[in-house]
């Protein structure tokens, strides 16, 4: 086995965004392009010669291949240890948690998420560091720094290893250890919840749940989980083979990608609980019988609710939310009179509060929701909170949240996205909003007086880095709230992510269908912004 040192060239397109570098795969296997960023994420790291690397990925098309690429040149550049999950499969979440309890130095994972998979679909590659939490900014603009000039890259010469089975390897001078994907995960969820609690009640017979894991990643660990430890019934997981094209869906866990759950949510004679999971697992959905529970209302339900569930009966330090996300987690900080932390989108910019110890729970609206317990947004273990909570309340999932509206309020909630909008076009819609801005205070649009408008800038209170530009927001005067941003997520074209959201508190009104009670924010939206005009669409793709 023979240390091979390629010459290469840089690629001009590998800045990391939200979450990795994704790509469609034709791209990832373009000659040298993944090992150009493995070999970026190497040469700007410190010290890894002979430390532990965790490699593993969501089973998309692709996985396999680039982890084998990757073992040869982890081995080939000195990492002392690589664990890597059976099959090649690693959810992002117990990656996070395997880095951290095997005190690597850090992991890459292969994902691309929510986006769908297959020789066609897309690819993406994310290094986590030690703390098992997603790169900051500082580290991924240093990889992209470096890969725009890097000229070579190191591969070992040796053959494939087998990666489905359960073993230690040896490559050059380094340890492969192929582990089971599942262990570490769960014996960390039942340190945190009530396994005896909620396996009572989930078998108790007056209770039905379906977990669905959509062809990706979550199907062994939520078989391990559900219907062995907690003894669920036998097909309590559906959908719970990972296929390495999810079966052709899109594996984005809402109510317009999850459609067979949500058939049966909403159907006749429906189950009690319903939960979805996306490609990698660190995004959940959570349903109640014939009635869809938002991410944003998820976080406050599961942060008033905390003290119920042993892993957190000690309470939180802090609540933490991206810009996006609704306030109705900050009406819950408030009454615990504890810090709630507003961040920019993306799961890296919750990492310093939580291992500085500010914040013990955090969420995004997009469907992700986490806690200090590793440092990735996790689905199933928001699968397990709410499942123990409703273990101790023994209520429906729609009383619970009913019963926090009326105590609260409630934050009415929605996100309107525009997929695959030609680029030129988004970023002209951004760039005239933002000259607007200043003239917006003060103004009148219907019933809504303006009572701020900018981009909103992040100064992290841990270590003074300051990000900006992270979202047009215009706030009024009840509270009443309108953001605009561009993913960072996507392959193709620009998606433009429209985010509503007005407060009620009278529980009179709280049965509202949320495009109703937003209708007059969605229309100044459009009036403010010209969505229609500039995008060319008359309506949005997704709406959750
Ligand atoms: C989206 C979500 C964001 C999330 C990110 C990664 O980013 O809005 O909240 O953290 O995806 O989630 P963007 O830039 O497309 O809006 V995942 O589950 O795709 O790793
Ligand atoms: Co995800």
């Amino acid at each position: 086995m023979t240390v091979q040192t390629v010459r290469t060239q840089p690629f001009s397109d590998q800045k990391p965004g939200t979450s990795g570098l994704r790509k469609q795969v034709p791209t990832f296997q373009k000659p040298h392009y993944l090992e150009n960023f493995i070999q970026s994420i190497f040469d700007s790291l410190e010290g890894y010669q002979g430390q532990t690397l965790v490699v593993g990925g969501d089973g998309r098309y692709y996985n396999r291949q680039a982890i084998q690429t990757i073992l040869k040149m982890a081995a080939a550049n000195g990492f002392g240890r690589v664990l890597v999950g059976q099959g090649g499969i690693l959810s992002t979440p117990a990656a996070s948690c395997v880095i951290r309890k095997h005190q690597a130095l850090g992991g890459i994972i292969l994902s691309a998420s929510h986006n769908p998979g297959g020789p066609q679909g897309d690819f993406g590659v994310k290094y986590n560091t030690g703390n098992g939490g997603p790169a900051p900014e500082k580290v991924t603009d240093a990889i992209f720094q470096r890969s725009q000039v890097i000229d070579e890259y190191k591969i070992l010469d040796a053959s494939d290893v087998d990666l489905d089975r359960i073993a230690t390897y040896t490559l050059g001078n380094t340890r492969v250890e192929v582990i089971d994907a599942v262990t570490d995960y769960a014996a960390l969820m039942e340190a945190l919840f009530d396994f005896d609690q909620i396996q009572q009640f989930i078998t108790s017979g007056n209770f039905r749940l379906c977990i669905d894991s959509l062809h990706a990643v979550t199907g062994p660990y939520a078989k391990a989980i559900f219907e062995r430890r907690l003894n669920a019934p036998a097909g309590t997981v559906q959908n719970g083979e990972p296929l390495e094209d999810f079966g052709g869906g899109h594996p984005d866990p809402n109510l317009v990608y999850a459609k067979d759950l949500v058939k049966v949510m909403f159907g006749e004679n429906a189950p009690d609980f319903g939960a979805a999971s996306d490609g990698d697992g660190d995004r959940n959905m959570i349903l109640g019988r014939n009635f869809f529970v938002t991410p944003s209302d998820s976080l406050a339900v599961l942060a008033a609710n905390a003290t119920l569930v042993p892993g957190y009966r000690e309470g939180l330090a802090g609540i933490a939310r991206s810009m996006p996300t609704s306030q109705a987690p900050d009406r819950v900080a408030a009454k615990l009179g504890i810090d709630c932390y507003e961040t920019p989108t993306g799961w890296k910019f919750f990492g310093n509060l939580l291992d500085a110890g500010k914040a013990t729970l955090c969420g995004e609206e997009s469907f992700g929701t986490g806690s200090n317990h590793v440092r990735e947004k996790d689905g199933l273990w928001a699968v397990l909170f709410w499942l123990n909570i409703l273990a101790v309340r023994k209520q429906s999932v729609e009383e619970i949240v009913k019963d926090h509206w009326a105590t609260y309020g409630r934050n009415i909630y929605s996100r309107h996205d525009y997929e695959e909008v030609a680029s030129d076009r988004a970023n002209d819609l951004m760039d005239t909003l933002r000259g607007k801005l200043s003239s917006l205070p003060g103004q009148t649009l219907g019933r809504y007086t303006v009572d701020y408008a900018d981009d909103f800038s992040y100064t992290d209170p841990v270590d003074g880095s300051v990000s900006s530009k992270q979202g047009v927001r215009i706030g009024f005067t009840d509270g009443s709230r309108i953001v605009f941003r561009l993913s960072g997520t996507g392959t193709q074209g620009a998606t433009l992510r429209l985010y509503l959201e007005s407060y009620e508190a009278d529980p009179a009104k709280h049965d509202q269908d949320p495009q109703d009670a937003l209708g007059d924010l969605i229309q100044i939206a459009d009036e403010v912004a010209q969505i229609q005009a500039k995008t060319g669409r008359d309506r949005p793709t997704v709406i959750t």
